[in-house]
């Protein structure tokens, strides 16, 4: 085979931050070969590979490269590649014999050491899932004009159709915090593959027998609490430190009569005297409140640091009560 020493139009490196792609960086740099980085980066929470990679190879492991429409996936094969077509001063090809079994050893040894190799390697959930699939699902229901980035508000109605859920019930928010919204009617990229791979599914079918344990957090005290303290961020807008009162009242509304009695006197309480925004105490406060204190309010102590708002509606309730 005629080597090139110069490919015809730079070669592109597909890269992924603290990955095993910036070997082959070294090498390019190594055989002088033109050379064009494109930058990919792990999810910040995962660590996996960004979707866009399964449009360049299947795999959607890095390194990768391109020369022209000549797509190379794995260490070894690409370092073979790359020598054997560029290394005209022959800097890395092995010669003799023994060089060859050695070039091999080191060839084949480092296509499968990284800095995990002496620990035991645990098969995690997400291992078997088709992550290409959690992405094409994400852009069937993705904003174009945000590069596809955000699934907004008619997005959304659309995914929970195609599941079967209204997006306006309660159990809507519990998919939302699923796939870790950080506001209401958005869902981004991120957030929905850590979602999916922590939920173990890769289809709008496996996604829906996920619904039944999403039904049962809505009326679990010991699961609720966690997505309750994520509804604040949810639904504050975001620029604000706290909830409005409207919504604050609507989301408890909705979502407390399972757990608290008194929800209806402590409506009353916030429409008719405290009238003010939510702030993220008492917001938290009073899920413990719900929890630590009877109806009756006989176990209430004022002395306790509970949130003013909290030592206001007691006053209020004991005398309705
Ligand atoms: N045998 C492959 C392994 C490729 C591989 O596991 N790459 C890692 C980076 S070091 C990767 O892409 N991880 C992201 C992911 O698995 O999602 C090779 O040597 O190229």
């Amino acid at each position: 085979m005629k080597m090139d020493s110069v490919p015809k139009t730079p070669l592109i490196i597909h890269h992924l931050n603290e990955s095993r792609s910036q070997r082959i960086i070294w090498l390019l740099e190594e055989l002088n070969i033109n050379y064009e980085v494109k930058k990919y980066y792990r999810n910040p929470v995962s660590k996996l590979s960004p979707p866009e990679i399964y449009s360049i190879h299947p795999l959607g492991k890095f390194p990768i490269i391109t020369d022209g429409d000549l797509v190379i996936a794995e260490t070894g094969a690409i370092v073979e590649y790359l020598i054997e077509n560029f290394d005209a001063e022959s800097k890395f090809k092995p010669r003799e014999k023994h060089e060859r079994v050695l070039y091999n050893y080191y060839l084949h040894m480092f296509s499968d050491f990284n800095k995990n190799s002496k620990k035991k390697i645990v098969k995690k959930k997400s291992d078997d899932l088709n992550k290409t699939n959690i992405s094409n699902i994400f852009l069937n229901y993705a904003e174009k004009s945000q590069d596809n980035k955000i699934i907004s508000f008619e997005g959304l109605e659309k995914f929970c159709s195609d599941l079967g859920v209204n997006s306006s019930e309660p159990i809507a928010m519990v998919i939302s915090h699923k796939l870790h919204s950080k506001n209401m009617g958005t869902l981004h990229l991120d957030g929905w593959i850590q979602g999916w791979e922590e939920l173990g599914v890769d289809s709008i079918e496996k996604f829906k027998e996920k619904l039944t344990e999403f039904q049962e957090i809505l009326i679990n005290k010991d699961q609720f609490k966690e997505f309750y303290f994520f509804l604040f961020d949810f639904a504050k807008e975001e620029d604000s430190r706290n909830l409005n009162l409207e919504i604050a009242i609507a989301l408890w509304e909705m979502l407390l009569p399972p757990f608290f009695k008194n929800l209806n006197l402590w409506i009353q309480y916030l429409k008719e005297e405290y009238q003010r925004p939510i702030s993220r105490d008492p917001w938290m406060s009073l899920w413990d409140f719900i929890q630590q204190i009877d109806s009756d309010f006989s176990n209430f102590d004022e002395n306790q640091s509970w949130p003013t708002v909290i030592d206001g509606f007691v006053e209020f309730a004991r005398e309705r009560i």
